[in-house]
């Protein structure tokens, strides 16, 4: 068994296979890029295991647990510890690219909720996801081999929101 297990989301529909949790994918993604090897446990959310809830009492993945043997929820605190425990490769974002695509939640959020057509929102979004393009077209992350093993298959993701679109 591997040093590190980490509890991910299941397929909505399909237990059996990787869902599509954004925070499971997160970290599923750093440990591929860090080469860390791991055991994942695939968590049915629709009908979660007495020991999982025992590990992760708010029922929510990821949930991981590195050498020390504690169980860590949250991806934020999750990518924190990995960085830690495992500093090479570094993941930190380079400095000279820490602005690309930033302010991209603000600006969509900006949009969102602006009332004026005028008030130069939806260009701000434009330039923001622009430059977000042209920076990938040089530092592509979608044909990383970490990319294409962690991703859900479309028909799981639509399956993961169904029920949230159509509650
Ligand atoms: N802030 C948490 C959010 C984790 C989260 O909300 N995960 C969802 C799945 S994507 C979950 O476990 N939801 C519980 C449920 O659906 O019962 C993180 O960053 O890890």
């Amino acid at each position: 068994m591997a040093a590190v297990e980490l509890c991910v989301k299941a397929a909505v529909g399909s237990p059996d296979v990787l869902g599509d949790c954004p925070f499971s994918q997160r970290v599923l993604l750093i440990l591929e890029d860090k080469n860390i090897p791991y055991d994942m446990k695939l968590i049915n959310l629709g009908d979660k295991p007495e020991w999982f809830l025992e590990i992760s009492p708010e029922g929510r993945v990821p949930v991981i647990k590195c050498e020390d043997g504690n169980w860590t929820p949250d991806s934020d605190v999750i990518t924190q510890l990995i960085e830690e425990q495992y500093p090479n490769p570094s993941l930190v974002t380079p400095p000279e690219y820490s602005a690309v695509g930033s302010k991209m939640f603000s600006s969509f959020a900006t949009f969102l909720k602006s009332k004026d057509p005028s008030d130069g929102s939806e260009q701000a979004l434009v330039n923001e996801v622009h430059a977000l393009d042209e920076h990938l077209k040089d530092h592509s992350l979608f044909s990383r081999d970490s990319f294409i093993k962690t991703m859900p298959v479309k028909e799981h993701l639509i399956a993961g929101w169904e029920r949230k679109v159509n509650a």
